[in-house]
Order: structure tokens, then sequence, then C-alpha cells
């Protein structure tokens, strides 16, 4: 069958929505680095409603830092892919015409450089996941004995991470007279502009403290709160959107009605008129981020840990089991609401009431697997801010005990009916074999787990924050995840 390209757009069904700019207008203002699905079904489609609105300075340049595989399914299609938006009414497709370029960093380093170097561009922008920021995640702070920042260190115009290609970029433009770009961070991390900013300042440092400095002062690094749920692709995504375009896509993306965009606003070099798009504009996007980690987050890295031990493997297969989906609620709004800083006018109650209804969408086959990735880099900004601001006021540690406990025995690596569970996570081998050593003591996996300092910190040696998950693990461990969740409600 035809692929989907700039040849073949206008042979679509009038159904599926399209872009509807000559594409050949639109210039790259944007460098994206970790063009993955989430930046595809989020932040890309505001530029295209953007370039639709005869704005077409803000073309996007998809970058990958690791593999070819979304250039491989893209290229060929001029960089057109499908968002297909799922509810239980239904399914919109439509197709995004914003990503013009794509290159792989690794096959080219010195590509990816120049093209952030060039004048027209003005923001570059990142998803790389939280490990693609080289934090020590219990500190927060650059881990400059991570191999790629020693290597970046070592090697500053041939870098490897992102913090090195955004500072590689960031000296060229210097050296050529060229005003920085605004580099905006769209990940999951709280202040995640300021965080970069500061890892920025400190790998800078490596260069030169006139560098450094320059980077402080002259960079702007805003921070933003993205939130829109996009599982995996799977075939039957391919499946669905062939039949829908009469076309072949090789990458479609599948995703909920909902989406949000915080965004603070601080864009020397200008920007394009997200808001006009339903981005939100403010001065500071912290609580909106606290709020986001720390109740849908939260909730679906509790929801991947205890589902996936129940025998689950979506969000809304465990969702809609009564007991698990009243623990999340409750989650939400007696253990986390309660230590909260919430933004000016926000309705949390609200808030939560339509997480549950979003993660219960029954269109989206969003895998718990998916989300336990990475949980050693996701646990301390997702649970144990709120672990530690509810002990901090008295508080007990209440049913964040059950995911952390959850999460030793995810991480053991099989659920409560003999089934595997897989991590993939930068310390799922570390994790998973002292874990199996501590043997099925809960008093010995918990301790085992908590001494992991990388993610724990100091909390794992407060008996007010260990006494509690280990009562919780064997909880867990004698009458299951449903008796002992339901047990709670
Ligand atoms: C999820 C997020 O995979 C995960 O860890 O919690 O990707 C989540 O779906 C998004 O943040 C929603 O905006």
């Amino acid at each position: 069958m035809t692929r989907l390209s700039n040849a073949t757009l206008g042979a679509l069904p009038a159904a599926v929505k399209k872009p509807i700019y000559n594409r050949a207008d639109v210039k790259i203002g944007i460098v994206h680095l970790g063009i993955g699905a989430f930046h595809r079904a989020h932040q890309a489609v505001y530029t295209d409603d953007v370039l639709a609105s005869c704005d077409h300075r803000w073309g996007i340049l998809g970058a990958s830092l690791l593999s070819p595989e979304t250039r491989d399914a893209l290229s060929p299609q001029d960089g057109l892919y499908t968002i297909a938006v799922r509810s239980a009414a239904g399914t919109e497709h439509r197709v995004i015409g914003s990503v013009t370029a794509l290159l792989v960093a690794p096959e080219n380093p010195e590509a990816l450089i120049a093209a952030m170097a060039d004048p027209q561009v003005k923001i570059v922008s990142l998803t790389v996941t939280e490990k693609g920021y080289c934090i020590d995640p219990a500190t927060g702070c650059l881990d400059e004995q991570h191999p790629d920042i020693r290597h970046d260190g070592a090697n500053p115009d041939q870098p490897k991470s992102a913090p090195g290609y955004l500072l590689a970029a960031l000296y060229r433009r210097r050296a050529l007279g060229v005003r920085p770009f605004t580099v905006m961070s769209c990940d999951n991390l709280p202040s995640n502009g300021e965080k970069l900013h500061t890892i920025l300042v400190k790998l800078a440092g490596l260069r030169s403290d006139d560098f450094a400095r320059f980077v402080e002062t002259e960079v702007a690094c805003p921070s933003t709160m993205i939130d829109r749920i996009v599982p995996q692709t799977i075939d039957e995504d391919r499946a669905i959107a062939k039949a829908a375009l009469h076309l072949e896509d090789a990458w479609p993306i599948a995703t909920e009605p909902f989406t949000q965009w915080v965004i603070e606003d601080r864009f020397p070099e200008g920007r394009p008129a997200w808001e006009k798009f339903g981005a939100e504009l403010v001065a500071d996007v912290a609580p909106y981020e606290a709020m986001k980690l720390k109740l849908l987050n939260a909730s679906h890295t509790s929801l991947a840990f205890l589902g996936s031990l129940a025998g689950y493997r979506t969000v809304a297969n465990a969702m809609n089991d009564p007991v698990i989906g009243e623990f999340i609620t409750r989650f939400m709004t007696e253990d986390v609401t309660p230590v909260l800083s919430i933004p000016l006018g926000a309705d949390v109650k609200a808030y939560a009431t339509s997480l549950v209804e979003r993660f219960r969408n029954p269109a989206l086959k969003h895998r718990l697997e998916q989300i336990a990735s990475d949980s050693s880099q996701k646990i301390p900004q997702r649970l144990l801010g709120t672990a530690r601001d509810r002990l901090a006021k008295g508080l007990p540690l209440g049913r964040l005990a059950f995911s952390i406990a959850g999460f030793a025995l995810y991480a053991k690596g099989l659920d409560e009916h003999g089934q595997p569970l897989f991590l993939k996570d930068p310390m799922a081998e570390m994790l998973h074999t002292s874990l199996i050593a501590a043997g099925d003591d809960a008093k010995a996996i918990v301790r085992v787990l908590v001494s992991h300092a990388a993610i724990f910190g100091p909390l794992g040696q407060e008996p007010q924050f260990v006494d509690p998950i280990i009562l919780a693990l064997s909880t867990l461990q004698i009458h299951g995840v449903k008796g002992a969740l339901g047990s709670l409600n």
C-alpha cells in the first residue's frame, strides 16, 4: 500500500484532518531532542496549529539521541505521521506536519550541533526522559560520574548526552556571535527548566568558568508542565491508522483527547503563539508540575506496581478493579492532596476525578510495564517528595507505603500468579539481584530496597519511612494486593 507522504497528503479521506499549510514554506525554528511519541503527540501538535495559523517560522527538526527508529519510520513519510485520538466515543485521526526534518545524533553529531547553531533556530526543546538529564536522582544534581558526562566533559565538541549537545551548540553560537536559543525541557521533572539550567551551568564549568557564567546569565531555561497520556504504539495501531487513512503510516501514535501544556513565559528570542491553541503561559509552573507529578504520575507509578502484581497489564484494567480503583482515588485525595501546594484557583478534587476518568479510558491500551520502566528515576519525584512532606507534618506514610512495597515486589520479577514482570531501568539488574538475595522476609526485602541510596537517599535510614513499608510489604505477601488494599478502603 502507498505510504503517507507530502505527495499523498491530498489523497487522505476527508474525515482525516491534515496540515492545511504549504509545508515547503516552513522554516526550522525549533530543534527537538528526543523525537519520541510523547513529543509528537503533544508539543508537535500545538506547533502544527501554529503553522496552520500562517506563522511558518516554527518547523521542528526532530533529533534522536539514541536509535534511528523514528527517523527510519518518518523520513520516507517526509516527517508526517498520524495521531489517533481515542475515547469511548470513538477515534479521530489527524496527520501532523510540524516535524519537517529528522536526524539521528550518534550517526553525525556535527550535523545536529550545526543545526542547533543555525541562527534561525530560537528554541531547543527536550523530551529525553528522566535519565537523559544525567542527574543523580536522590540529590537532583548533575551526576558527574555518569559515563556520558565524563565523556562530554573531556570531549565537549563530540558530545553524547543531551546536556552535552546543548552546550556544544551554545558554545558554537557564542563563538559565531549568535544569541543563545531558549532551552525548553518538556520532561516529567519538578522545576525541569531550573534543574536543566543548573546542570548546564555545572557542565559548562568543566569547559571554562567564563562559559559557565555565560550559560548562567544568558541562557533561558523556562520550566514547563506537559500532560497527555501516550501509550507505546503497537501493530494494532498501525492497522487502525491504515484503515482510516487508506495509506500506510509506519509510526502512528494513539493518545487520549486530554492535553495540557503549562509554560513559563521566558523566551528571549521569541516563541510560537502556543497560547492561541490551548497552552497556558504563566509566571510560575512549579505548582502545576507538583500537582501533576504527585497526583497523575504518582498514581500511575503506584498502579504500575500494584496493578501488575495483581495480574493486570493495562492502566484501564487495573483501574477498573474496584479495590485498586478505590485505593488510587483515596491515595490522591487522602494521602497526596493534604500536603500538596495547589496552583491558584485549581480545583484538586475535580482534577483527581478527571484523572480517574482518564485512567479508565477503555480505548487506550496503556501498558503498566511502560510506566514501570525507569522507576528508579521516577520514584524520587513522584512518591518521595510526598513521603517527606507527610513525615515533616507528623503524618504517617499512609498508602505510599504500599506503592513503595509494591516496587520491591515488582522488581523481584514475578506477579502474584507467578507470571514474569519486566523492569526496564538503569538499575534493574542491581535491584533485582539484591532483592532476590534478600529472600522472602519482608524486613530483609525492604531494608535492601531502601539501602539503594541513589533512589532513597537519607530517607532510607528513617524508621518512620521504613517501618510502614515493611508492614505494607508483609500485608501484601500475606493477603495479596486486593486483600491488602481492600482492608484499607
Ligand atoms: C507515565 C507518563 O510512563 C509514565 O511514567 O506516568 O508518561 C504519563 O503518561 C504522562 O506524564 C502523562 O502526561
